[in-house]
């Protein structure tokens, strides 16, 4: 094949499709496992990066959205409906575009960033702003997809598990046949991690790897239910893609950190946008803020010392994927008010040279 049809075709023999499925695609999937010299350096390890922002919508959710509506629309839905932090909604209105079906779409009000709202509203989705949380939106959808004939595309919905997954048998064949020794990930709805760990046992199953990752999953501090436990009722984070107080597919997280042998820990938003601007700085790869969870979080266990002490006892590197959920260009907002902004200067050469230091 010499041009990457999406991952549909890619990987249909793993997903519930038929030939009769109505493939709805934008050719998502087949992103860059970008290889991180400064991260393999500061841990001692082999460090990975899966680029999920160089999806079509710009995140992940573009693995599950394809499968999702192109399931819906053999079904004969009509109007498709998610609550989002934000990155669901961008690609349910992209897809559901492309399929010519309705989207309207919950947002928390005055909590998603620019980007996504923006991508949102281009696509034609009917976007509502509610006055409440993401767990009250999730709540809200529910409901109406129950009582009337709309088809939700949350992660509740397991075609968008089916689809997520391939990103894990995309890391398995970019590392040649092989899972890597360590799997990060951030986790909000927990929908992402579930769908990885459901990706690597089937490669396990059919015999495409030899092993399986230890999962390692974080959440914001102040958003890390699965980590404390117990439900957050207002949660709190820059990472607005996370902040996500009773994630739906909280006992699969649980179950793959149970069954992997990994955890789920938290990151303070100090420690992540440090994960977020050391990516942009030393590694030249721009994420959005819960997308450096994973980072942040690696980088806090290399600290601990918990790469030497876990997993395979040999003295050989450790192969670590961290998943990079989202691109950095959908929260402007964040990159912005994490840098020094720059003075104009008028436009002769002395004072250019000035701040030039020369
Ligand atoms: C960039 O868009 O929940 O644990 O509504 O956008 O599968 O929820 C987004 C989640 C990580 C967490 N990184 O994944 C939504 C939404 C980014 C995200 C997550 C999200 P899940």
């Amino acid at each position: 094949m010499s041009f990457w049809p999406g991952l549909i075709e890619k990987y249909r023999t793993y997903l519930p499709v038929t030939a009769s499925t109505p493939v709805v695609t934008l050719n998502e999937g087949n992103t860059p496992l970008i290889e991180a010299g400064y991260l393999s350096e500061i841990t001692g390890e082999k460090v990975f990066l899966k680029y999920e922002g160089l999806n079509p919508t710009g995140s992940f959710k573009d693995r599950g959205m394809t499968l999702a509506l192109s399931k819906a629309k053999e079904k004969g839905a009509r109007v498709v409906i998610c609550a989002s932090t934000g990155n669901t909604s961008a690609s349910a209105a992209a897809y559901a575009a492309r399929a010519g079906l309705r989207c309207v779409v919950l947002i928390p009000e005055g909590a998603i960033a620019l980007g996504k709202l923006s991508q949102a509203l281009i696509h034609g989705a009917t976007v509502i702003p509610v006055k409440g949380n993401f767990d009250v939106a999730l709540g809200l959808v529910r409901e109406i997809s129950q009582k009337y004939p709309v088809t939700l595309v949350n992660s509740v919905n397991p075609f968008r598990i089916e689809g997520q997954k391939t990103a894990a048998f995309e890391i398995c064949d970019q590392l040649g046949g092989a899972a890597p020794d360590f799997h990060s990930i951030p986790v909000g709805n927990a929908g992402n991690i579930t769908a990885y760990w459901k990706g690597y046992r089937e490669y396990f199953e059919h015999q495409k790897i030899r092993s399986k990752p230890v999962m390692l999953g974080f959440q914001a501090q102040g958003a890390a239910p699965i980590v404390n436990n117990r439900m957050v009722a207002n949660p709190k984070t820059i990472a607005t893609a996370i902040k996500i107080g009773n994630p739906a597919s909280w006992q699969t997280a649980t179950a793959a950190r149970q069954e992997s042998g990994g955890l789920i820990d938290k990151v303070s938003d100090n420690e992540i946008i440090s994960a977020y601007k050391l990516l942009a700085q030393k590694e030249g790869v721009f994420v959005e803020p819960a997308s450096a969870a994973s980072v942040a979080g690696v980088l806090k266990l290399s600290k601990n010392g918990y790469f030497k002490k876990t997993g395979k006892k040999n003295s050989k590197k450790k192969i670590i994927v961290c998943v990079l959920t989202g691109h950095g260009l959908k929260d402007p907002d964040c990159a912005l008010l994490s840098v020094k902004k720059p003075k104009a200067v008028p436009a002769k050469l002395e004072n250019i040279l000035k701040v030039m230091g020369l």
